[in-house]
């Protein structure tokens, strides 16, 4: 059982609603939002009629949740949680593409990437920074340099940033540079991780595991809301099967499973899913055409060279023909592809986002917090982050240039 309180309930009523589901031999879980206080009873969801709770003051409505995720079901919020990402609604009517290398290898690659993607309808930047990749002997990433020039990217573009983080003590590093921190699929069993990132405010990319199913992949979502962070958007990318022919096994599926059971935006990742880039836009247009609500390919301008998954990766010329086709099935789906430029008062009006808060701050899964409602980082909630004084007024870095390699 969930009560969501009123905005103005008292600590008295809060208690008075904790002890009622004590009595009833629930285990009530205060999760304290910026808005409002969310009371999770945990326990046999028939030891107490809703009604009678409802009736306590201070009470705004219950919610009785059969699913084991709470938070990211659609039985407790019905319509679907825009999260807007460095100013990009994921969730609405429009389809952003979020694409990138694999790897940033160098500034002057990395810049090429980004201008081309801003010009060629790409709403947001990828690029690795710290590298999860299966032996120990693969390009690990640049790191901390890497992070300072996706930001770079960032303020020469305007494209927002996602970026993978691996570890919970790196989450306040990577928060400081990226507008969304990306948890791969290795990761998405790592909880301490998911519990970091979900006391900050920032957007979060959850990929799915390649062995998890749809639940565990909602209750990992679930860990980062339960902190208080509503701003996740879930990523298919593919599964293993006994399939070899492809390096995973898009599972499209779970895109329509998922859309149904839960309101966060459901995004495809078919680069990954695929592991080879003449699939890449095919299952592009098929995730669309089952209701992804974005997409995220690895593109990069010389996909022999690439440090890192270059088999994937797109060229420039195949990533404008995957806008091309993504965007007919988009229009003929009622949807349309998200570009920058579009006059933002008016594609905000239709995505009924404003600002990062606007649509979530609404209703009640937007706003819960844990207990302690803190903060877990020194800015929540910006949307921007500006490079910081790490990028030493972002000059280019000649030596970074000069070691790229494949750039
Ligand atoms: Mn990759």
């Amino acid at each position: 059982m969930i009560v969501i309180m009123h905005p103005h309930a008292t600590p008295d009523d809060v208690e008075q609603v904790k002890e009622r589901l004590r009595q009833a031999g629930l285990r009530p879980y205060v999760a304290q939002g910026d808005e409002r206080v969310v009371i999770h009873g945990h326990g046999n969801p028939r030891a107490l009629d809703g009604q009678q709770v409802e009736t306590l003051r201070g009470v705004e409505r219950v919610v009785t949740v059969s699913r084991p995720y709470k938070l990211a079901s659609r039985e407790f919020r019905p319509e679907p949680t825009v999260v807007a990402a460095g100013g990009v609604p994921f969730g609405g009517d429009a389809i952003p593409i979020i694409a990138g290398p694999c790897s940033v290898e160098s500034e002057a690659g990395l810049l090429e990437i980004a201008g081309f993607l801003r010009r060629a309808g790409g709403a947001a930047l990828r690029g690795g920074a710290f590298k999860p990749r299966t032996s120990p002997y693969s390009f690990q990433g640049l790191g901390q340099e890497g992070l300072r020039l996706l930001a770079l990217a960032r303020q020469v573009t305007g494209l927002p940033v996602v970026t993978e983080v691996m570890a919970p003590e790196q989450v306040e590093q990577v928060a400081a540079y990226a507008d969304v921190l990306q948890i791969g699929a290795r990761n998405m069993q790592n909880f301490p991780l998911l519990q970091a990132v979900g006391r900050t405010r920032k957007p979060v990319l959850l990929k799915r595991g390649f062995m998890a199913t749809v639940e565990e992949w909602l209750l990992a979502a679930e860990y980062i809301l339960a902190e208080g962070n509503p701003h996740v958007i879930l990523c298919e990318r593919g599964i293993r099967t006994f399939e070899t022919s492809t390096r995973n096994t898009l599972d499209l599926n779970a895109v329509a499973v998922a859309k149904s059971l839960t309101h966060l935006p459901v995004i495809v990742d078919p680069s990954h899913g695929t592991g080879h880039r003449e699939y890449v836009i095919p299952l592009a247009r098929a995730a669309v055409a089952v209701g992804a609500d974005g997409l995220i390919v690895e593109v990069h301008p010389r996909p022999d060279q690439a440090l890192s998954d270059g088999n994937q990766s797109l060229d420039f010329a195949q990533f404008q023909q995957l806008v091309e086709e993504v965007e007919a099935v988009a229009r003929a789906l009622g949807r349309r592809l998200f570009r920058h430029g579009d006059e933002p008062g008016r594609q905000a009006a239709r995505d009924g986002t404003v600002t990062g808060a606007g649509r979530e701050g609404r209703a009640g899964a937007g706003r819960e917090g844990r207990g302690d409602g803190q903060p877990g980082l020194p800015r929540p909630g910006e949307p921007d982050v500006p490079v910081g004084p790490a990028a030493g007024g972002a000059a280019p870095s000649p030596r970074r240039a000069a070691a790229g390699g494949g750039n």
